[in-house]
């Protein structure tokens, strides 16, 4: 019987969604608290919890085949694996950030400056794609403290809220890159492994879709009803049943997040009433 072995990380900020993730998509994980690996009771699973560093390399060599990683490790690393899916958290930006009370004057000014940074690859990349030489130094940790106590001019960091640049008297000048956990596969998987990926891609697909959408029930008068029909896209089309009350219906359907907001709008000037919104656990289609 074949098994995929997936690696996510250890402990982290990607470690609660990539469970999260993995549970909602049915597959249930024994002990997942301090193992370095478990395996799933309903799933041809096994999971191994990695620092996410490791994960890129792991899934080169084949020892886990598939594995969640950030995009801006998965470029820093730059390993021979394929991404298959954006899975939509641990969303964040690797700029370059300068001390806030200087003027930046775009990235030709960067020319001969120190930039320390933990991504010494994409940064290198970046500044030869514009053509600019600068001072790379590497470091692991605390790279917002590093203009503070004089061991760079500027830094290029991961940011999500701009907090931590802020209380480091930085500001955000360039995005060199956007980045969110990705699904990455080894390039060698067998037959019996590349059809549990594709189980497990439908489970990811139908969780995401449905996160991406709500339910939403809503009371319309008859005469309306055209109307609010119009502007409901619906899976197929909208249920529409009628209430107890005569000339009313009750209208059910299903809108993105995307056009969430002005839909809802939209649907109240023209007549709906009563709207419900629910979340939705699952969508197949
Ligand atoms: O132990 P291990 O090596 O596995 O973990 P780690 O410490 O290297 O990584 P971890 O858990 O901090 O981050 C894992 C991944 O989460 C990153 O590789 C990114 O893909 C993603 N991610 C999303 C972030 C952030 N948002 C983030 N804000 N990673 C780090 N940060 C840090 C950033 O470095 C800075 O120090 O948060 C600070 C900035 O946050 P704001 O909100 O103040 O801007
Ligand atoms: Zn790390």
């Amino acid at each position: 019987m074949a098994i995929l072995k997936i690696g996510i990380q250890k402990s982290g900020r990607l470690y609660e969604d990539s469970v999260q993730l993995l549970k909602e998509c049915g597959i249930d994980l024994r002990n997942v608290k301090d193992r370095l690996k478990t395996e799933s009771d309903n799933f041809p699973l096994e999971v191994f919890f990695l620092r996410d560093d490791d994960i890129p390399q792991y899934v080169e060599d084949g020892v886990a085949d598939i594995g969640i990683v950030g995009e801006n490790v998965l470029l820093e690393k730059n390993k021979q694996v394929e991404t298959i899916e954006e899975l939509g958290f641990g969303k964040c930006r690797l700029s370059i950030a300068i001390p806030r009370n200087q003027v930046y004057g775009g990235v030709a000014s960067l020319e001969g400056k120190r930039i320390a940074t933990s991504y010494p690859f994409i940064v290198k990349n970046y500044l030869k794609q514009h053509n600019v030489k600068a001072d790379i130094h590497e470091i692991s940790g605390s790279v917002e403290i590093a203009p503070g106590i004089g061991l760079s001019d500027v830094v290029a960091d991961l940011v999500s809220s701009g907090s931590t640049l802020f209380m480091n008297g930085l500001k955000e000048v360039e995005t060199m890159l956007k980045s969110q956990a990705v699904l990455i596969k080894n390039n060698k998987l067998s037959d019996e492994q590349l059809a549990l990926l594709n189980k497990l891609l439908f489970r990811i697909r139908t969780v995401k879709k449905a996160k991406r959408n709500k339910y939403v029930l809503l009371n319309a008068p008859n005469d309306k009803l055209k109307e609010i029909i119009s502007l409901l896209p619906g899976m197929k089309s909208p249920t529409v049943l009628p209430l107890a009350e005569s000339g009313w219906s009750s209208v059910h359907s299903v809108l993105s997040e995307d056009e969430f907001w002005d839909k809802i709008e939209q649907l109240k000037e023209a007549g709906a009433q009563g709207i419900l919104v629910i979340p939705i656990e699952k969508m197949v289609v």
